[in-house]
Formats: structure tokens, sequence, C-alpha cells
């Protein structure tokens, strides 16, 4: 059977979000991550961090859109941010739209010329993604093998609090692979010390990244990334970007709003510290010391039907080349943007200002 016009169809049947939107949101990830890249290697995180946002932020104000930014990243860095709460896009009409952004993913990456940078951002309709403050989540992210797995065998479910081999097992059953060949990504923290252990004990192998657990997160998604599970607490931000990404392409993440002091074994005066500064704007998010601990799983981080997200390569990673820059602002960026239609697409963009000095080329 032949199926001529099931690529219009899914391009007919997108949302309205996905149908004005995506194309735009690429060009605003591909600013940041231009503006970001001339500031690659020059050690300066926060600087290179500021020159995204504001190029995100310039970017978002020129759409046709009443977007809010719900979950972003800064605060915890004192970086430069993207606000949550902060209101962008033209606010004359337009779509309704509810954002997660970090304009740089990575800071530590691009300030060092690290692999693994990027730009990244999701929108969904109003009450479509997790609205919470920019702490850590504790994830585990797997691909869509995983949740088919799930639902052929009940009662077989990956599960945040059971030990790495219950969900390693899971896994390998998943995809018809031996746990030995398992890849899990987990940030190289000493808060994942025990976890690392366990992986390495139940026989898979580890994948230890500096920083950015976001795109290993979508990289589970991806057959051939090499990338199969990714564990352990990292920012919770980064967990909603993850989960917008994932949905669109069947996979699934389990998280659990942890505070950085709780997650990083601090003093009990430290802990208590953190609880008093920030359980106030917390507890305005509706989340409270007796549902702080609840699981939220990929519905609930990313209940949006009309999702988009676009990720676009600072520094080379697995998934996405770096920029590169030719001169007079002329540069090539490499992206991944998907949308709820499950219209995935792989750019390769070439912004051409002076077209005699920069003559387009393959390669
Ligand atoms: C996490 C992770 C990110 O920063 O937020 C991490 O999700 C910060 O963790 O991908 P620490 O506080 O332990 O440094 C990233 O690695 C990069 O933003
Ligand atoms: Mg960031
Ligand atoms: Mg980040």
């Amino acid at each position: 059977m032949t199926h001529p016009r099931i690529a219009e169809e899914m391009i007919n049947g997108a949302g309205p979000i996905e149908s004005s939107l995506l194309p735009r949101l690429l060009h605003v990830t591909e600013a940041a991550a231009i503006a970001a890249s001339y500031q690659i290697g020059r050690g300066e995180k926060n600087f290179c961090d500021q020159v995204s946002v504001e190029a995100m932020r310039r970017m978002l104000n020129c759409l046709d859109m009443r977007g809010i930014i719900k979950i972003g990243e800064g605060e915890r860095d004192e970086a430069p941010m993207l606000f949550i709460g902060e209101k962008v896009g033209k606010w004359e009409g337009g779509v309704e739209v509810d954002i997660a952004v970090d304009p740089l993913e990575g800071t530590n990456l691009a300030a060092n010329g690290i692999p693994g940078a990027i730009s990244v951002m999701a929108m969904a309709e109003r009450g479509g993604l997790f609205h919470g403050p920019d702490i850590y989540m504790d994830k585990i992210v797997v691909g869509p093998q995983v949740v088919k797995y799930e639902r052929e065998h009940p009662g077989e479910r990956i599960d945040l609090d059971a030990p790495v081999l219950h969900n390693l097992r899971i896994v390998a059953e998943a995809l018809d692979r031996n746990i030995e060949e398992l890849v899990v990504v987990i940030l190289e923290r000493s808060r994942h010390e025990q976890k690392i252990k366990e992986i390495r004990e139940a026989g898979a192998r580890v994948n230890l990244v500096s920083d950015g657990d976001l795109m290993p997160g979508v990289a589970t998604a991806i057959r051939g990334s090499g990338v199969h599970m990714v564990l352990g607490a990292g920012g919770s931000g980064e967990a909603v970007l993850t989960a917008a990404a994932i949905k669109c392409l069947g996979g699934k993440i389990l998280a659990r709003l942890v505070l950085p002091s709780v997650a990083n074994g601090k003093s009990a005066e430290a802990i208590a510290k953190e609880k008093a500064e920030k359980m106030p704007r917390l507890e305005k998010m509706g989340i409270t010391e007796e549902n702080i601990n609840n699981i939220l799983d990929t519905e609930r981080l990313a209940p949006g039907k009309d999702i988009i997200f676009a990720a676009t390569g600072v520094t080379s990673g697995s998934v996405l080349n770096g920029v590169s820059l030719f001169g007079e602002g002329d540069a090539r960026v490499n992206s991944l943007t998907i949308g709820s239609s499950g219209v995935v697409k792989f750019t390769d963009t070439i912004y051409i200002h002076d077209k005699e000095a920069n003559v387009l080329r393959f390669r």
C-alpha cells in the first residue's frame, strides 16, 4: 500500500502554533546560536549567555504572538535571563503561547569551546508547558521503543525510584539489546556517584558529560545516536525542554523537582536557607512541601497538544554541528526542529550577507 498523501496530511494536520510559528522559532534559536558563537572559547560564560539571551529576546519580540516564559534558566546561575513570567512577542493579536527557553544550554561548554552547547526553546498553547522554578529535576529519559514495550508488557515500567538495574533491564528488553550494550548519559557530578556506580555494576556503559543533559535526552529518541537512557539531577528547564521534544518523538521522561542543596547533599543549614529563600516563590507556582516530591511525567511536563521545539548547535555535538563563521557575519548553522504533527527537520542554514565574498558552497 502506498501513502501518497501522508506528508500533506501531516502538514495540514499541524496545529496553529506549529504551522505559524515553527519556522520562525528556528530563526530565534539560530540567531541566539550565532550571537553566542562569537564568544566561544573566550572563557566568559556569563557574557556568552547574555549575548544569546539578548538575541533570543530581540527575535522573540518580532513574532506575532502573545508569549509568556513559563520556565527558563538564569536565576540559579544568576545568569542574564529571559525571566520566568516575562512577556515576549508583539502582543498585538497573534496566538497565545507558553514558552520554555534555554538561550545557551551549556554556557561552560561554549565558554570553553567544548562540544555540546546549543540554543534551544519550545512553545505550546497556554498551559501546554510546565510552569515551574529554575531548580533541578531528577530525571530519567528513554526513547519510543520503551514506551511501546511498556504498553505491551503491563506492569513493567520505568521507575524513577527503582534501582538503576530495574530500568536498564526494561530498556535492554525494549531495544532487544544486552545491558552491556547500553549507554547511559549522566552529568559528571559528585551527586551522581552512587548512580554511576549502579550503572556500571549493572554492566551498562556510562557516558559522563561535564554539562548538557538536554540533547542526550532527545537523543534517546533518535536511533543510531548511541544514547539509550539519561539519568540524574539536572536543570528543571532542561527537563521541560526535553519533555517537549521527546513527547513529539514518542519517548518518555519521568522527573521530580529537587532543590540543588538537597541534590548536592549540602548541610541541613544550607537546605533550610535555600527552602526559606525559594519555597515562597515555588508556592506561588503551586509547588508546596507536600507536592514537591511528586513524579512529573511527560504529560505533566509538556501537556500541550500543539508543541514545537527548536535547537541550534553552538559548539558541535553528537546530534548538531556547531556554528561556522565565514566573515562579514556570514554563518552556517545546523538545527533540529520538531512539531507535534511528527514533522522533524534537520536543517543546514547558510546566512550569506556578503554574496561576493562568501559564495555559496556545498561544504
Ligand atoms: C544542569 C544541566 C544542564 O547545567 O542544569 C547543569 O541540566 C547545572 O548543574 O544541562 P550544576 O548546578 O550541577 O552545575 C547544564 O549541564 C548546562 O546548562
Ligand atoms: Mg542556559
Ligand atoms: Mg542550561
